[in-house]
């Protein structure tokens, strides 16, 4: 049936209120006006941002809320002044867009983006989508791959290879590229440098494949869950560290293992207590500690700035420091040369209607990567 101009109705994971399981409901999402695309969501992951906002972690987040923002489909249609892409064509959401002319975007180092709703939430207000039973829905991150078909403004998408397998490649959406990238591009890890990753799931094991891949001579990976550990050695790990298991601090363990502190310590957990302990780990005069993980945010951070002061580095990232509309098709092109591992982070694949089983194996600390395919 042509769909081309007409309201689609679909299926969607609606989150209603906060703390509820999510509802699979039918939905309606309007043609794409001129500068959007419709497209028909192939899978999507489940990330741990996702399960925050459930849990009502993020800020400024309002609800009812249609989640999602690691997906991967294929354009339905195109609205007017929409140019280099067609129906057919395969893309990738991105949950940070890029307009290519604010400051940010016209700055090289940097992958912000002064459209995304991390600088502009007010922007997502305008921009409600979706509809069901009447109620608008909003959208999270102006993406929400939890519905089969969503609208993407032209800022929020990369056109990618045709022949990428999207129940793959949608985790260089988020978790994939969010890790990796903050090794490779925050933190630019060294050959032959000493690393310690804090968190092994979907995000903390892709800093372990980008510290592998860039030559780290030894990745320590440090998570309360033993059971992440196989998977950790498997793609890179040398050393895999349980807090629980010593009676003196982690940062002390890292230390003495290292000969003082590590070059670079990653944050993948969301704790501000593991930041701290992070920035500790790293060498003093030339560590550096990157910060990924979000935190509640009624949670502060607190530390002795004597940390900076003896010349450590303390950096954040989002996204990995990609610039997405650039960086994910050669991302995924790089996936498809075999450049890089990511399909061992695909632990479980479910219908969208089993979106609940998903989040209940991610809050049992049983999967890495749940793919949901509509
Ligand atoms: N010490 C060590 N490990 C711990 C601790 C602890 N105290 N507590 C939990 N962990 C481990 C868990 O056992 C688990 O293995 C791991 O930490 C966390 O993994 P997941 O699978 O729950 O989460 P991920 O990898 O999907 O996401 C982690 C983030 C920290 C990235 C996420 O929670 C987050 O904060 N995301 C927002 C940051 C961001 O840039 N987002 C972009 C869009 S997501
Ligand atoms: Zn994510
Ligand atoms: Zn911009």
């Amino acid at each position: 049936m042509e769909t081309t101009g007409k309201v689609i109705k679909c299926k969607a994971a609606v989150l209603w209120e906060a703390g509820k399981p999510f509802s699979i409901e039918e939905v309606e999402v309007p043609p794409p006006r001129a500068h959007e695309i419709r497209v028909k969501i192939v899978a999507t992951g489940i990330c741990r941002s996702d399960e925050h906002i459930v849990h009502g972690l993020l800020s400024r987040i309002k609800y009812p809320i249609i989640l999602g923002h690691e997906g991967a489909g294929i354009v339905e249609s195109v609205g007017e002044e929409v140019t280099g892409v067609k129906p057919g064509d395969k893309v990738i959401p991105l949950f940070l867009p890029q307009c290519g002319k604010c400051v940010c975007c016209r700055n090289p180092e940097s992958n912000l983006c002064l459209k995304s709703t991390i600088s502009a939430p007010q922007a997502e207000d305008e921009k409600i989508k979706f509809t069901c039973k009447g109620k608008l829905i909003n959208r999270m991150a102006q993406i929400s791959t939890f519905s089969e078909y969503t609208i993407l403004d032209e800022i929020a998408f990369a056109k990618i290879d045709d022949n990428a397998p999207l129940d793959r490649v949608c985790l260089i959406g988020c978790g994939f590229s969010t890790g990796y990238g903050s090794a490779v591009n925050t933190a630019k890890v060294q050959p032959g440098s000493t690393c310690a990753v804090f968190g092994l799931g979907g995000v903390g094991l892709s800093v372990v494949i980008g510290c592998k891949v860039a030559g780290a001579s030894r990745i320590i990976a440090v998570d309360i869950n033993k059971t992440k550990f196989a998977k950790a050695k498997e793609l890179g790990a040398t050393d895999c560290l349980n807090p629980q298991d010593y009676d003196k601090p982690i940062q002390k363990v890292l230390k003495d293992m290292t000969n003082g502190g590590v070059h670079y310590s990653f944050e993948c957990i969301g704790h501000v207590d593991s930041m701290v302990d992070a920035l500790e780990s790293s060498h003093p005069g030339f560590g550096t500690c990157v910060i990924i993980g979000v935190a509640p945010y009624t949670d502060k951070i607190s530390f002795d700035p004597m940390l900076l002061l003896t010349g450590r580095t303390l950096k954040g990232s989002h996204f990995g420091g990609l610039k997405g509309k650039i960086s994910v098709p050669k991302m995924v092109s790089d996936y498809m040369a075999k450049k890089f591992k990511l399909d061992e982070l695909v632990t479980h694949t479910l219908p969208i209607n089993k979106i609940n089983e998903g989040f209940e194996l991610l809050r049992a600390g049983e999967s890495i990567r749940t793919i949901l395919k509509f």
